[in-house]
């Protein structure tokens, strides 16, 4: 094992141009642009390894819910064309796999700290300088700071009150043992039911004496369409990657899916079933794409959503169970769709059953297992899939001090603002990945990752270039910006689901719904426009040694 992966202080020089916290897919390909550009970076990892959400997230049935050939860098041509894709959806394992490839191709770990968590993050205004401070105390300096934290990388505590005196075992599915689970011969209590229950649900159901799945909210399940992909499949890809790689650039979210520009309310009964039917069967996450109008008319919407209720009435046997699993309470696609193989089926099956919280709701985690309002029922293990304190939850872990002592967490204390989401005022040379308003949470986020670092290059090109050394977001253009996400997410019917886009997964997290809805390609076109402009709506300030430039005043 090098230093570097044990830690320690003494493989690290104290200065570098750019501190870059987070090794998963954003941190390793800012890690690669900037060694392009010829500047000196280190990055800072909490894990033992690279991958970041992918290296922790090893439950069973882990897998990503956007198609593998398209959730992969296309920054190489050459790594494009010599990593095959086994499956239409990864697996977690797979991708994983994929990015320590990545990392050994462009021989990345030797700027990365392994074990090691980030506490502090300080500017000092007199030299310009950020200091980075870990957990193991050490102090290292840079220019700039960029946050590639993640938005699915801490866990939201268990809000179950008991979990103290359960005598048995239990898993959260954000840091799964490396060395597996084996539920043979247990009986397991599974609490949640979104992206990630719906993948473990069937293959803890495969293994375990007794699954009970303890649902609060029923989602929209919809089949993956998983499937092994062939060589022909393989080589059409690859021999079109160019025109996939644009397309994924200018969508909506960052996908190559063609969606139909067509009104549900248009289209007659049977032409919606036909359509839905096929969106169903083969296209996952893009069965939003089935019309032009299921996020912003709720009639259009109530079509689509009483589809999904029909499949979940014809999959399971029990009346009583299918009527349990219909989401009722929000609109389809308002919260996240949750992709799954047989997830609805499981539930066709003697060992499994469905707990209702709606119903029956949970009071407690005894000694032996959960307690809810009308039965005690015994448990040897207890899974957590509970989601996330996500987008802002390792930001705010994280003690960043800007300009005047400003704590980044009283900035955000009544929800995150960022300009472009990039970067946030009072908090110069300071930029952050996929953070909250930008619309990394909704797209492809390696295609936003590619996006935002490929911009935040430019723009430290573009501050050299200027002979200045200090950047940041104007509060006009920040407030301005916070306000078109705000009133863009009163637009669509995001509005109504309760999620963790808006917070509102965490008791106490403010309601801000993060994500810019507006779609990737246009948000894309905003960022180069405010590039054009001469990084419109940011000040640039500072002065490179030997230079003379007219200093700008703060808006
Ligand atoms: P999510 O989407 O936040 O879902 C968490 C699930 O856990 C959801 O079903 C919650 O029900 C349930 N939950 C959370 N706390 C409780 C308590 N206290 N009692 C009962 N049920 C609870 O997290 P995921 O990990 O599934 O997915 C996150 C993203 O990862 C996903 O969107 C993909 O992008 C990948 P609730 O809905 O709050 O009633």
């Amino acid at each position: 094992m090098s230093e570097a992966q044990q830690g320690k202080a003494s493989a690290c020089p104290s200065e570098f141009d750019v501190i870059v916290v987070g090794a998963g897919f954003a941190g390793l390909y800012l890690i690669h642009s900037l060694r392009q550009k010829g500047l000196s970076v280190r990055a800072f990892e909490a894990g033992s390894d690279v991958g970041g959400t992918w290296f922790w997230n090893r439950y069973p049935g882990a897998r990503c819910d956007i198609e593998s050939v398209i959730y992969s860098y296309s920054f190489s041509d050459e790594l494009q064309d010599e990593w095959r894709w086994s499956e239409r959806y990864a697996t977690q394992a797979e991708i994983l796999a994929y990015i320590q490839h990545v990392a050994d191709r462009f021989e990345l770990r030797r700027d990365i700290q392994f074990n090691t968590r980030v506490s502090a993050a300080t500017f000092d205004e007199k030299d310009e300088r950020w200091t980075v401070e870990t957990e193991q105390g050490q102090r290292v300096k840079a220019r700039f700071v960029i946050m590639a934290t993640g938005s699915l990388t801490v866990p939201k505590p268990v809000d179950i009150p008991g979990l103290e005196d359960f005598k048995g075992t239990w898993y959260h599915s954000t840091n799964w043992p490396a060395e597996g689970v084996d539920f043979t011969g247990k009986r397991v209590g599974l609490v949640g039911t979104a992206s990630t229950g719906v993948q473990m649900v069937p293959l803890i159901a495969q293994q375990a004496e007794h699954l009970t799945v303890f649902q609060r909210t029923a989602n929209f399940v919809l089949p993956a369409g998983n499937r092994p992909l062939s060589e022909e499949e393989q080589r059409h890809y690859r021999a079109t990657y160019p025109q996939i790689r644009e397309k994924t650039r200018y969508s909506s979210g960052g996908s190559h899916y063609q969606f139909n520009d067509q009104s549900a309310l248009v289209a007659t009964a049977e032409e919606r079933e036909a359509i839905y039917e096929e969106n169903y069967r083969i296209n996952g996450l893009a069965f939003l794409g089935s019309f032009n109008d299921l996020l912003i008319n709720e009639e259009a919407n109530a079509t689509a959503a009483e589809f999904i209720r029909g499949k979940i009435r014809s999959v399971v046997k029990d009346p009583v169970v299918a009527e349990d699993l219909c989401p009722n309470d929000h609109p389809l696609g308002s919260k996240r769709l949750c992709i799954g193989s047989s997830y609805l089926e499981t539930f066709n099956r003697s060992n499994v059953s469905l707990v209702n919280l709606k119903r029956t709701p949970l009071e407690r985690i005894t000694e032996g297992g959960m307690r809810t309002c009308d039965q005690e029922l015994p448990f040897d293990v207890l899974v957590f899939a509970t989601g996330f304190d996500a987008i802002t939850g390792a930001l705010s872990r994280i003690q960043v001090t800007g300009r005047e002592g400003l704590k980044l967490k009283d900035k955000w204390k009544d929800g995150p603002r960022c300009y472009l989401g990039l970067a946030t005022a009072g908090f110069p040379n300071m930029f952050i990945m996929t953070g909250p308003q930008s619309p990394g949470a909704l797209a492809n986020v390696v295609v936003a990752i590619e996006q935002h670092a490929d911009w935040i290059m430019d723009c430290i090109g573009y501050l050299e270039q200027q002979n200045r050394t200090l950047i940041e977001a104007s509060p006009d253009a920040e407030n301005a910006w916070v306000e078109k996400v705000a009133a863009l997410s009163q637009i669509t019917l995001h509005r109504k689901g309760a999620s963790w886009y808006s917070g509102a997964n965490v008791p106490g997290k403010p309601r801000v719904f993060m994500p810019f809805v507006g779609g990737f390609g246009n948000y894309r076109r905003m960022c180069d426009a405010v590039a054009a402009n001469g990084y419109e709506g940011f000040v640039l300030s500072g002065c490179a040694a030997g230079a003379t430039v007219e200093q700008e005043e703060l808006a």
